[in-house]
């Protein structure tokens, strides 16, 4: 049973979102104003559509934590959604006098390519897509980020740190700093795009500005950098444990992601070995390494699925949201004839959203390593098991003897 999980629930149009997220120790600190600075954050991004204007998401935490402490029992987290209001009848859990009424009940017929729309229809002998769209939405990305600032939290009081950046939007390319800085979003977050590169920023807001105007969308990818990871999380003894093939899966489950990277990623494919893999080091300033370090970090902080005490790096990429506003052609559901894929309100480009998105993910996985390495029912447990750990590993490397 995996330590630390997380369930989310919720239309995209209906009265509210929810999560429920198990396994935190007790007596955490929360600070639900961080939960919240999450969500906007995510809320954020050149390029989204008119929804972002209407919501203004927050989250109310309904159990599981007493007077800012977690109780070791489970957090249910709720966001409404504002845009409700406009939806109380097409959403409504009993049935409506409209109902006959398609336009009125907003039903969808014209399955858009690329998204869930005709897929789900047919698996669950839906005639409605909607049916489909309103759970395949990226709007469930709300509730991963509440439950990954939940993870964040945790991995914060054991000393981590997880940010993110955006290294292309539609082909344009960002020149990513060799040393990226400390605080990753510190620098990043104030872009609208959440991009390093001026330069690149600019061309990546003209791209999103032309594509707006074409009706078409645009996909890029983001990169996740965590620092303050001990070496030893995950395990190289069985597939399911490594756990490079555990944030592969979180972040390829995000919405539109169609590719995962770690390091140096395909890149290393196309290299001979003695220029991917990092040389070894006695480095005594690399205390989660156990004072080992590496000539350049090729590996993206992990080594056999094992965390090496570098910064973990990976990429995800997005492919371009498959709303279109001029569509391309689809069949309709109830006639089978010929047709335009239906014109549904959405974003051009939610890339700068996908990289927060990425890093709750990461939250995630990473709070479920900590706690499965380390255990521990409350936070005083957690940190004994994690200071000794790393005290081991540091005699390890002293060479004392
Ligand atoms: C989405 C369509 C748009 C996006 C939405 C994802 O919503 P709407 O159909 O209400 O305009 O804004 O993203 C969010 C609501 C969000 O919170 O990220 C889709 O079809 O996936």
């Amino acid at each position: 049973m995996p330590t630390f999980r997380f369930t989310t629930a919720g239309e995209s149009h209906g009265p509210a979102l929810a999560a429920v997220v198990e396994g935190l120790p007790a007596g955490l600190t929360i600070y639900p104003d961080e939960i919240d600075r999450e969500l906007r954050r995510r809320q954020g991004g050149y390029g989204r559509g008119g929804r972002m204007r209407i919501e203004s998401d927050r989250a109310e935490i309904l159990s599981g934590v007493r007077h800012g402490e977690t109780l070791g029992s489970p957090v249910t987290l709720l966001v409404r959604n504002r845009d409700w209001a406009n939806w109380t009848e097409p959403m409504s859990p009993v049935p409506v006098e409209t109902e006959d009424d398609d336009e009125a009940m907003r039903r969808v017929f014209f399955p858009r390519p690329g998204h869930a729309d005709l897929v789900g229809a047919l698996k669950y002998d839906r005639t409605d897509a909607r049916d489909i769209l309103e759970r395949a939405s990226a709007r469930e990305t709300t509730m991963r980020v509440a439950a990954g600032a939940l993870a964040k939290q945790l991995l914060g009081a054991l000393g981590v740190q997880i940010g993110s950046h955006v290294v292309s939007i539609g082909g344009v390319v960002a020149q990513v700093p060799a040393e990226l800085p400390a605080d990753l979003n510190a620098a990043s977050d104030p872009s609208p795009v959440r991009c390093l590169d001026p330069e690149a920023e600019g061309r990546m807001i003209d791209l999103i500005d032309a594509a707006k105007r074409d009706g078409d969308t645009l996909g890029g990818v983001v990169e996740v950098v965590v620092r303050g990871l001990p070496a030893g999380l995950g395990s190289h003894v069985s597939w399911d444990r490594k756990l490079d093939g555990r944030l592969a899966a979180a972040l390829m489950s995000i919405q539109a992601i169609k590719g995962v990277e770690i390091g140096l990623g395909f890149e290393a494919a196309l290299r001979p070995g003695s220029r991917v893999h990092d040389a070894i080091t006695r480095d005594a300033a690399a205390e989660r390494g156990g004072g080992f370090g590496r000539v350049g970090n090729h590996a993206g902080g992990l080594e056999g699925g094992i965390t090496t005490g570098q910064p973990l790096v990976c990429r995800a990429a997005m492919k371009p949201i498959s709303t279109l506003m001029t569509p391309l052609g689809t069949v309709d559901l109830r006639t089978g004839e010929a047709a335009e894929a239906v014109r549904e309100r959405s974003d051009v480009c939610a890339v700068p959203a996908a990289g927060v998105v990425a890093e709750a993910m990461v939250a995630i996985v990473l709070a479920g390593a900590v706690l499965e390495k380390f255990g521990g029912d409350s936070m005083t447990e957690l940190r004994r098991s994690v200071d000794a750990y790393c005290a081991q590993i540091r005699a390890r490397g002293a060479f004392a003897g």
